[in-house]
């Protein structure tokens, strides 16, 4: 009898496990709904990216001989759920089964689980490391660290090894990364990508529909089909990628990328896989196009933190998006929505956000993400944002980032300290502070830099937790050295800083 084959809007790869399932006579379903594209306020850029790569993935299974039943947004049998559009279809192709690859988020897992039909959910098998895998290097561990996990990917898939030893001797080459930027510095553009048709009439839908979402539709640049991920690909590694390393933490006012490989976005939808791309790294380190330092710490942010996130939600559960470890409970401040601020670092990483759907990894962990830390921030709000705003966000991947490694909401499970700090961090990485109404080196008084005051305030709230964790307990020495009035007025000030936020006033 006809099976359905499910297809979700990331999981737009011909390799697919549901996929490789579907036999003559199978039914693969995709379906543009509300509910996927409104369970939070998707920023419009990543909506119209995840329709029209639909539509053309869908386009591309027919020409390899697929049924494809396609529902459009503006359909009027759309049922709006995905679980709807599958028991319609059923009934509509006598279908009494559904295979579907595993989503990757836990709301989806369960609607399939429970609908009134037979699904089964194939192991989502792009990824470098099985559930089974990352449950067993995971077991019996007081603590889970990406590192470890890393050398076992990396001698289990044999990039960057030389036999048993890792490329040039070492596992991580970050000493010689770290590096600032100058505005001058000369990059290579990434290639962009007009939309053609499908992707215009995508654009016209999504202006329609979703254009009160927070965040720019057009200009749209992105690829929205595997030929043009390809090409961005083979553009990062022949132009950006041997710079990858000295300069992926750096951040410049006037260039929301740098050496960032931007690819991200393809990679979670399906449009390349993490093999390819860890491969392409690999390979042309081994041809000596670019340093080790960039392969190695490119090749670790797949291989390593991707995989290891991904570890970290299966094995957490449902409930792990809920944890509030710091017990954080203010409401995200209206400057993340793009309302108006005078701190240049929000200003910039917000600002690259609504535009381009895209910020780089330390904008999103030590501006956006250190800011709503140090100020308190809900971390459900914080993690809602996230997922919203990103070309990129999906569950698995997003909610460990931000519960756990920039949020510290799961009291350390992803990162075995709090990402934060004072504005002597971003100062040093950046070129953001010389174009701030605040100032850097003022500790306190007019115009001090707020990430100056959140800082101490954090540090203070959370004394009796943070006091027992070794990488952190020798900050306080510092604090208890501050002369007694100067530390009351840090706190006082922070106070004041956080009531005006909090009042809707601008910060
Ligand atoms: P590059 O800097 O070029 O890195 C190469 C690739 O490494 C990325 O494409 C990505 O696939 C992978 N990678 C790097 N860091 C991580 C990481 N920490 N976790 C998982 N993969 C990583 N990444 C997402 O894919 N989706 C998200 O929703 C997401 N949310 C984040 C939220 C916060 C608070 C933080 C701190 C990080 C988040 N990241 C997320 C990780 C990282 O910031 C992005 O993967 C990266 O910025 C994507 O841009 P890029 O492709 O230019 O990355
Ligand atoms: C993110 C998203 C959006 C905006 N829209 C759709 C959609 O209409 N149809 C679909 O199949 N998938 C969509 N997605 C992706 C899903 O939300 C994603 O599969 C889950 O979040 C699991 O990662
Ligand atoms: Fe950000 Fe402070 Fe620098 Fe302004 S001075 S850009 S608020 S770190």
């Amino acid at each position: 009898m006809t099976k359905l084959i499910l297809v979700l809007g990331d999981q737009l790869s011909k390799d697919m496990a549901a996929l490789r399932a579907a036999e003559d006579g199978d039914v693969i379903v995709m379906a543009e709904v509300q509910d996927e594209a409104s369970y939070v306020a998707h920023h419009p850029k990543k909506i119209a990216f995840i329709f029209a790569a639909m539509r053309k993935f869908a386009d591309a299974l027919r020409e390899d001989g697929f049924k494809v039943a396609y529902t459009r947004l503006d359909d009027p049998e759309n049922s709006h759920k995905i679980g709807g559009e599958l028991l319609r279809r059923a009934e509509e192709f006598g279908a009494d089964r559904i295979i579907a690859t595993e989503p990757g988020e836990w709301r989806l897992i369960n609607i399939l689980t429970y609908l009134p039909i037979p699904v089964t959910q194939l192991p989502d098998d792009r990824f470098f490391a099985s559930h089974a895998e990352f449950e067993d290097w995971a077991e019996d561990r007081k603590e889970l660290r990406m590192e470890w996990f890393y050398r076992e990917m990396r001698r289990k898939t044999g990039l960057l090894m030389e036999g048993d030893d890792p490329a040039g001797g070492e596992w991580n080459y970050d000493q010689q990364n770290r590096k600032p930027a100058k505005p001058d510095l000369f990059r290579k553009t990434p290639p962009e990508f007009e939309p053609d048709a499908i992707t215009e009439e995508v654009l016209t839908l999504v202006e329609d529909r979703f254009g009160d979402h927070f965040g720019d539709l057009r200009p749209f640049r992105y690829a929205t089909d595997r030929a043009g991920a390809l090409k961005a690909l083979d553009h990062f590694i022949a132009h950006a990628l041997d710079e990858f390393g000295p300069y992926q933490d750096a951040m410049l006012i006037d260039d929301p990328l740098l050496f960032h490989s931007v690819l991200s976005p393809y990679l979670n939808a399906g449009l390349l896989s993490p093999r390819e791309i860890c491969e392409a790294a690999a390979g042309a380190y081994a041809d000596g196009k670019v340093r080790l330092n960039s392969a190695e710490g490119f090749i670790r942010q797949i291989l390593g933190w991707r995989e290891f996130m991904r570890g970290i939600y299966f094995l957490q559960g449902p409930d792990y998006t809920s944890q509030n470890r710091l017990g954080h409970r203010r409401d995200l401040p209206a400057l993340y929505w793009g309302g108006e601020t005078r701190m240049a670092c929000l200003s910039a990483a917000v600002g690259q956000t609504q535009k381009l759907a895209y910020a780089h990894h330390i904008q999103r962990l030590m501006v956006t993400g250190n800011f709503a830390l140090l100020a308190g921030i809900d971390p459900a709000q914080v993690h809602e944002w996230y997922l919203a705003v990103y070309l990129d966000a999906y569950e698995w991947v997003e909610a460990p980032n931000v519960i756990g490694m920039s949020q510290f909401a799961d009291g350390g499970l992803v990162g075995s300290k709090p990402y934060v700090s004072s504005g002597n961090y971003i100062n040093k990485m950046s070129d953001y502070c010389g174009n701030c109404a605040y100032s850097v080196s003022r500790k306190t008084g007019e115009g001090a830099c707020p990430f100056n005051l959140l800082y101490w305030d954090f540090m203070l709230r959370h004394r009796d937790l943070l006091e027992q964790n070794s990488r952190v307990s020798r900050i306080y020495a510092n604090w208890d050295r501050m002369d007694k009035d100067r530390r009351s007025t840090v706190l006082a000030e922070a106070a004041a800083f956080l009531d005006r936020m909090e009042a809707g006033e601008i910060v």
